[in-house]
């Protein structure tokens, strides 16, 4: 049997909800899960929190409880049996809901379903496949019409508002094919706060969590899902609400957080949210932490930085994407000019916080060699920690996916591959095995002995905890050659199940899985030993030269000769007409007049 939470005690029936996030197929088609996931999926506890309110207020009358379980398949095994036998024993009197599923999860999740269904159980999923698809298209696709013909139920949208009527459907036996809330966003003040029971949280490895202060991106990227399933505008908590949500967690000593929002540096209210921790942390002894992500014009907010730091902000992740003007553009980030990133970067790096870039691969001009040669660019004349590296993916729900469906470009029909780690369409200067040898390159470009050295010593400098630095480091420079997944996909101990496959493809036969699963455990675990022990040696030699001043061109401060000397404004014609834009700029907001003129 499953276990048990949250039931209202004395009530005659239960409405039972299995809550189910899930993973998707590695290359091999084993579902990707870890003793440990790095920490409690946010949708999965928005989710739950909307659902344990239903049940708090029991709208379906006092005499039935709501019995809700949540799943993270990161870290859990959904056994499809247990839950077809639990719900069954309570007369199929319920739903199971895939939660926050993206394109990537979605085949996984209808395999998880399949079974469900022919069970007579109720399935609902949600999550950005559904709505990127419906937010993008007027017609259902065949990959959302397959869930539809199996009698699983579409939620698009955001839920905040919405479960009541979910939940009525379901107990009488009534849901709808399809809940389309796409165009109908809700506010999210005074909303109810995420949460997950201690059981789903001890599955994850530290004292993290993570939660959205707010939704909706002003930009346009065009490779972008965020602006188009959760819309342009700033919605978001309310002070009051960021503080509820820190003291329920501190309360459990969960004293470090991920701010979820896709760009906090956007949220209208950051200032106010920063204030209230800040007054937390400054007034109250909260020693709360976060890392949150913000654009590359983040630092030209005034005080942005400064009440950042004030407010225990450890790290930002910075969407930098390409250092190529010309990609850039193609991409529609305008917002992204080269010649403010050394600015950005150095504003961080003098408060003392580390930063994490995601860096594209594949953009229309990249090319093998230019794009090994931006990376060599960045390693020497930016002050970035650490870098992570994806496919330029036609994600469903940006424009991009649209465009090239509707222009009827051929793309890989294996949704399961939209994780950011395909080549999943051409390009038109790399062969699709030119791109992935780039993709699996960049990774050991960056992240040589010499660099890993260089990046801890600039660390020192700025005072950063570098053997923290160092453990990511680790985690990030070696999870695509060990564990063959991206770093955000990773966790700490790989299992795997031979029966946990992808239904397409054969089960092995217990003679060679277990073997071949123990060796590749033995494997890995002395690569990864090997690994730590060489980056802790350099840790080491860099701890011992902390009385050393460093200096390096990275973090020489910006000045006017940078856009004739550095490599990063002159390395193609591109980057140095966004120079002589940039100039150009300069000169005409300097002058009174023009000033006027622009405004
Ligand atoms: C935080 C985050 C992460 C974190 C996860 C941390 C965590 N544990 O929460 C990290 C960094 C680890 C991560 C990793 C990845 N991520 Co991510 N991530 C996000 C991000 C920024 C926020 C997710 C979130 O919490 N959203 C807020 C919740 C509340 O929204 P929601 O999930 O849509 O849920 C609402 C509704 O959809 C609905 N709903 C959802 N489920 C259900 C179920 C039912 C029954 C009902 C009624 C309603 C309902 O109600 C919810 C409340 O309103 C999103 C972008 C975004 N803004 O959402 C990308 C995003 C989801 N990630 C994405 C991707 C691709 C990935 C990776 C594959 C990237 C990679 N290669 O590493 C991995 C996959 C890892 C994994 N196992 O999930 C994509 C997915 C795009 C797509 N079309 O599939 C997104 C959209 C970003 C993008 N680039 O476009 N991610
Ligand atoms: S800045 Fe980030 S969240 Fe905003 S549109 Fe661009 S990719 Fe999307």
């Amino acid at each position: 049997m499953l276990p048990k939470q949250r039931s209202e005690a004395g009530a005659a029936r239960k409405f039972r909800v299995v809550l189910v996030k899930p993973s998707h197929y590695d290359d091999d088609g084993y579902v990707i899960r870890w003793y440990r996931s790095p920490m409690p999926a946010n949708s999965l506890a928005s989710v739950y929190g909307l659902l344990d309110d239903c049940g708090q207020r029991q709208i379906l009358g006092p005499d039935i409880a709501m019995d809700i379980l949540a799943i993270d398949e990161t870290n859990t095994r959904v056994h499809i049996d247990r839950i077809i036998a639990d719900m069954r024993a309570n007369a199929n009197f319920g739903f199971v809901g895939l939660v926050g599923v993206q394109s990537n999860q979605y085949p996984r999740s209808l395999h998880i379903a399949k079974p469900l269904r022919s069970a007579g159980i109720p399935v609902i999923i949600g999550g950005f496949h559904v709505s990127g698809m419906l937010a993008m298209f007027d017609a259902i696709g065949p990959d959302l019409q397959e869930a539809l013909d199996m009698g699983v139920t579409l939620f698009a949208g955001e839920a905040e508002g919405r479960m009541d009527e979910v939940v009525r459907d379901a107990a009488a036996g009534a849901l709808k094919p399809v809940y389309n809330y796409i165009n109908d966003l809700p506010a999210l003040e005074d909303t109810i706060t995420p949460f997950l029971p201690g059981n789903s949280v001890r599955k994850t490895i530290g004292n993290v969590t993570t939660f959205d202060a707010g939704r909706g991106c002003p930009f346009q990227c065009s490779f972008c899902t965020i602006i188009n399933v959760q819309g342009r505008k700033s919605r978001r908590r309310s002070p009051d609400d960021v503080e509820r949500i820190l003291r329920k967690n501190f309360e459990h000593g969960i004293d470090r957080f991920f701010i979820t929002d896709d760009n906090f540096a956007r949220n209208k209210d950051w200032e106010p949210i920063f204030d209230r921790i800040i007054k937390l942390r400054e007034q109250d002894g909260m020693d709360v932490r976060f890392l949150i992500q913000v654009d590359t014009l983040c630092h030209k907010i005034p005080n942005f930085v400064a009440k950042a730091k004030r407010a225990g902000v450890t790290r930002i992740f910075i969407g930098l994407e390409n250092i190529n003007p010309d990609n850039l553009l193609a991409a529609k980030k305008r917002q992204n000019k080269i010649t403010e990133y050394r600015n950005m970067l150095l504003a961080w790096k003098a408060v003392g916080i580390w930063t994490y870039a995601g860096y594209i691969l594949g953009f229309p001009n990249d090319t093998p060699e230019s794009a090994r040669c931006d990376i060599e660019i960045i390693k020497k004349e930016m002050p970035l920690d650490v870098l992570e590296f994806f496919f330029l993916t036609p994600l469903p729900g940006s424009e991009d996916h649209k465009v090239l469906r509707k222009k009827g470009v051929a793309l890989d029909p294996d949704l399961n591959k939209y994780d950011l780690e395909h080549a999943l369409t051409a390009h038109p200067h790399m062969s699709k095995a030119e791109w992935e040898k780039l993709y699996r390159d960049a990774w050991s470009i960056y992240y040589t002995p010499e660099h890993i050295e260089t990046v801890l010593r600039r660390a020192q400098a700025y005072g950063i905890n570098i053997l923290r630095l160092a453990q990511i480091i680790l985690w990030f420079a070696q999870s695509l050659t060990i564990e063959k997944v991206h770093p955000l996909q990773g966790g700490f101990v790989r299992l795997k199940s031979r029966h946990e496959r992808r239904p397409e493809l054969p089960l092995d036969p217990v003679w060679t899985f277990y073997p071949s699963l123990a060796l590749e455990f033995l494997v890995k675990h002395a690569r990864v030993a090997a690994a730590a022990w060489g980056i802790f040696r350099i840790y080491r030699r860099v701890r011992k030269s902390a009385h050393t001043p460093y200096m390096d061109q990275a973090m020489t401060p910006v000045s006017e000769d940078d856009t004739e000397t550095l490599e990063l404004f002159t390395h193609n014609q591109s980057a140095r007409e966004a120079v002589d834009h940039a100039r150009k700029v300069k000169t005409l907001t300097a002058s009174p007049a023009a000033a006027e003129t622009a405004a």
